[in-house]
């Protein structure tokens, strides 16, 4: 708005203008008005001082901030403002839109007041993230907007996580202009795409008298009913609705589509609405898909366009009974047994009335509880693996490739069996480690995301009376409704159970590792990201002892979106300490973490070594002394260092020097860190290079994790030097032509940096390996890690089979650079796989991104083939003769 036309402004108002009120969506705290506020009343004074004015007095002025933090600003609202106006002292810097219970600056609005017209269809949609809802509707409003003469509206409203969490399309359609800017309250069609949705969230509260309801649901019409929540019951009946049902999972999961339910509930949409008549409705469907999935390739097409003949013949309406007799109440959003604060606020955010939360209940320094996605129990997944102790051979795989940290493995003493739940399964734990324990996988139900990847991996196959194998494995996925009750009780039963020792494990097994409790747990990544097992791995070796710097990115997003973070802590409260600052910087802020964390614990070691050599308080110096003697090389040197520094915060809480008094504040800096920056490759490879490379020179002891996705994931896949030539991605439309660079290869130019190439996929152990090397190295590390993700367009169930693919044709070469092989006058490059065995073809043509180049454009496709594969050959001979060379 500035340049300010003060006498533009002024000359644009009546003479009737009596009172004014400027709304900013600003918050200047500390000035004397938000910005507009203070320019349109110098403007007045301005004009009036010169008697340019056409009032004969100053107007009334007030500003108010509105819209906050996107808040919505409804019709009601605004006549709450302009009503505010009509007193005579009308309340000067007001907000609206929150409910301001600690400064009373709010103003109090109806929520009902609507200027709805009744001539305009109001449609919401309720979706499961990536389930396609949202490109679907996008769809349905090109298809309404150009084949009918209505004018259509279409907003979308979803949050940050990226899958499992509720989508909410908002479509209006009519004859006449649409001109409304604000959410739909009240609907006349709304169609619910996942049944669980109905059990936390009371969405039938938006749909009016007599309107139209659609839910996808794993039911018939003839057993849907008996199935609904008392609520839902409630608000079908007393509002006549008409209820139509589909199971739209089923048929597409018979069509191969997945859990994309989209085009099956589009279709149903447009059947019912009946907007557009049906068998044109129809046509104009189809041909959306070729202009939707033109370019993921025919079988795509087809495959949707299936899913429209299908839709139709499987939509049922419902007839109802007359009164709700369900014995079923809706689930709270947490559970009872939750913290207040959990209860209170995070509940109320998580059941989507964060909105409504007053504004005493927020914290005053605003920071938020760890370990608060264990809460949310989202329960997204249709299906969940169930365990078959028999067949099992304990080897921990499934648990380290669960991207969300659901399935855990305990191996603890028989005796604490006495009081487990009659379905707690257990077994002998295998091992001369664990000699006389019992072992158990148990999976935690409701955070299960149904991706998977558990059971893809799982190498052991049941066999059948004859020692034949079959298609069983030791873990099959199963339907979760009839399970959850009963596993819910086995997983609050299996997390009484102890911990296991750590010092019987060995940590360079997955197993071992596998026994580590995750401290990055139900994060809301997609189901199945290749990104979050190496995050939860990173969280199991060192998470008691880690700063984690994140770089903005999917990383930061589900590390840390509100209102639930998955980073928690272990029983005594020791877990990552983490933070997100900007995308561009993550490097420097985490070197700005290494450089405080050294700086205090040099200061802590001087207040111990003052401490030791003034004798001159009661502090016993043999713990001192075996403070500093405490090199903290090993974990258990580690937990006993913490065990000396309890002792001394004891100790020195009862002294008043003034030594004693400073290193109370200090004592838990004499423990080491690890300080871990996290991020993408659009980060380490592009925007935050010239920080990370910067970083790494200064020699300082930080780790680094880069996350490969070979895109910039979180905001829609688009191309950074990492991506390799021939994929298509956002602003590489036609393939990329150029060769992805090799960040690791310019790291170890340094000579003293750690660097690792990995793929859990292909070799977990040596994943481990780069892990527990790069944290001991006392200088830069870094691990480029290949990470699977659903931009790439592949199914997320066997990402680590594109992961081992990726190795096996050369693409990506696994190695570990260590500088201290050198001091042992060693190569310091080693490689950690071998000559290429398989085809890149092989490996490239199972990801869409590389698959629908060669559909659209085979030509180029084959070119950039050729070149991919010269590539591929230089970079192995490349680093053969590197870690070949003579030391
Ligand atoms: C300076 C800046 N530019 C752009 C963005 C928007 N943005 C947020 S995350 C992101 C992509 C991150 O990609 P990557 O680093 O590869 O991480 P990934 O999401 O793949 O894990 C972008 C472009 C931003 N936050 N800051
Ligand atoms: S299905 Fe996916 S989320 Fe669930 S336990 Fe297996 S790997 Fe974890
Ligand atoms: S991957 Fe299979 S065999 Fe291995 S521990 Fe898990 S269930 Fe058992
Ligand atoms: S990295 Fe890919 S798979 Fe993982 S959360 Fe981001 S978009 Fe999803």
């Amino acid at each position: 708005f500035r340049p300010f036309a003060a006498e533009k402004m002024v000359e644009a108002l009546p003479a009737s203008v009596k009172a004014i009120a400027v709304l900013d969506r600003t918050k200047e705290p500390g000035s004397l008005g938000e910005p507009l506020y203070e320019d349109v009343r110098t403007a007045l004074g301005e004009v009036m001082s010169m008697d340019k004015s056409k009032f004969s007095s100053y107007p009334k002025v007030v500003g108010g901030r509105y819209g906050l933090g996107s808040a919505e600003f409804t019709p009601g609202m605004a006549k709450a403002v302009l009503d505010n106006l009509k007193n005579q002292s009308p309340k000067n810097h007001f907000t609206i839109g929150i409910n301001d219970d600690v400064a009373f600056t709010s103003l109090d609005w109806d929520n009902s007041w609507s200027l709805e017209s009744e001539k305009v269809h109001r449609a919401l949609f309720y979706g499961l993230g990536s389930d396609g809802t949202v490109g679907a509707n996008h769809n349905s409003i090109r298809i309404i907007g150009e084949a009918t003469d209505n004018y259509a509206q279409g907003y979308f409203v979803y949050d940050s996580k990226k899958a499992g969490t509720m989508t909410t399309s908002l479509l209006r359609f009519g004859k006449q202009k649409i001109k409304s800017t604000y959410l739909i309250h009240k609907a006349n069609f709304l169609a619910c795409h996942k049944f669980s949705f109905l059990e936390k969230y009371d969405i039938l509260d938006n749909l009016e008298q007599g309107g139209t309801f659609l839910l996808a649901a794993p039911f018939d019409k003839a057993h849907v009913w008996e199935q609904l929540p008392k609520r839902v019951q409630q608000h079908i009946i007393g509002k006549k609705l008409k209820f139509y049902v589909i199971d739209a999972l089923s048929v597409a999961e018979k069509l191969g589509l997945g859990g994309r339910i989209n085009t099956i509930m589009q279709t149903a949409f447009f059947k019912i609405s009946g907007i557009i008549p049906e068998e044109e409705a129809l046509k104009l469907i189809n041909e959306s898909i070729v202009h939707s999935y033109g370019k993921k390739g025919k079988e795509i097409v087809e495959r949707n366009m299936k899913a429209v003949e299908a839709a139709a013949a499987h939509l049922e309406k419902v007839d109802y009974p007359a009164s709700a007799a369900s014995t079923q109440e809706m689930m709270p959003s947490v559970p009872g047994t939750a913290p207040a604060f959990v209860k209170d606020v995070l509940g109320e955010i998580i059941a989507g009335r964060g909105t409504e939360l007053p504004v005493s209940k927020m914290p005053d320094d605003g920071t938020f509880p760890t370990g608060t996605t264990k809460y949310e129990k989202r329960n997204i997944a249709e299906y969940i693996p169930v365990w078959d102790p028999e067949t099992c051979i304990q080897c921990g795989d499934c648990s380290a490739v669960c991207p969300h940290a659901v399935i855990r493995l305990k191996a603890y003493k028989p005796e604490l069996l006495k009081n487990a739940p009659a379905s707690f399964k257990s077994t002998g734990a295998k091992g001369k480690e664990f000699e006389g324990l019992k072992f158990t996988i148990q999976v935690a139900p409701e955070d299960c995301t149904g991706c998977a990847t558990c059971v893809h991996v799982c190498p052991a196959f049941k066999k059948n009376e004859a020692g034949e194998k079959t298609d069983r494995k030791a873990i099959n996925m199963e339907e979760q409704i009839p399970l959850r009750d009963q596993e819910v009780i086995n997983w609050e039963f299996f997390l009484t159970l102890p911990q296991v020792d750590r010092s019987l494990l060995k940590l360079t097994t997955t197993k071992g590792t596998q026994f580590l409790e995750p401290l990055f747990e139900f994060s809301g990544a997609c189901a199945g990201c290749g990104e979050t097992p190496y995050v939860k791995l990173l969280s199991q070796l060192f998470g008691d002892r880690a700063i984690i710097a994140n770089a903005t990115g999917c990383s930061s997003i589900y590390g840390g979106n509100l209102p639930t973070t998955p980073y928690t802590a272990r029983a005594d409260g020791r877990g990552p300490a983490w933070s997100n600052s900007l995308f561009e910087d993550a490097a420097e802020f985490g070197l700005g973490m290494r450089l405080t964390s050294d700086k205090l614990s040099e200061y802590a070691g001087e207040l111990v070594q003052r401490l030791i050599e003034s004798k001159k308080c009661s502090v016993d110096t043999a713990l001192l002394e075996n403070i500093k003697a405490n090199g903290q090389k090993t974990w258990e040197d580690i937990e006993k260092q913490r065990g000396l520094t309890d002792q001394l915060k004891k100790s020195i809480a009862a002294c008043s020097c003034g030594e004693c008094s400073e290193l109370l504040s200090l004592t838990d800096h004499l423990i080491r860190r690890a300080v871990w920056v996290l991020g993408g490759d659009g980060w380490a490879y592009d925007i935050g290079y010239g920080g990370l490379d910067h970083v790494l020179a200064t020699g300082r002891n930080v780790n680094v994790l880069v996350l490969d996705t070979e895109v910039y994931s979180n905001t829609g896949g688009q191309m950074s030097k990492a991506t390799p030539v021939g994929a298509i991605a956002k602003f590489a439309a036609g393939g990329k032509s150029l060769r992805k660079k090799d960040l690791g290869l310019m790291c170890m130019s340094y000579g003293y940096v750690y660097v690792a190439r990995i793929a859990l996929g292909f070799n977990r152990t040596q994943t481990i390996k780069a892990f527990l090397e790069a944290e001991s190295y006392n200088g830069p590390s870094i691990i480029i890690a290949y990470s699977h993700c659903i931009n790439q367009g592949i199914n997320m169930t066997r990402g680590l089979d594109q992961q081992k693919a990726a190795v096996t044709s050369g693409m990506w070469p696994l190695y570990r650079y260590n500088p201290e092989l050198t001091a042992e006058g060693k190569n310091p490059l080693v490689m950690d796989s071998k000559e290429p065995t398989t085809e890149v073809a092989d490996y490239i043509y199972k990801e869409t991104r590389f698959k629908s180049l060669k559909e659209m454009n085979p030509a180029r496709a084959e070119t950039l083939l050729a070149q991919l594969k010269k590539d591929v050959d230089m970079q192995y001979k490349q680093y053969k003769y590197l870690a070949e060379r003579p030391f």
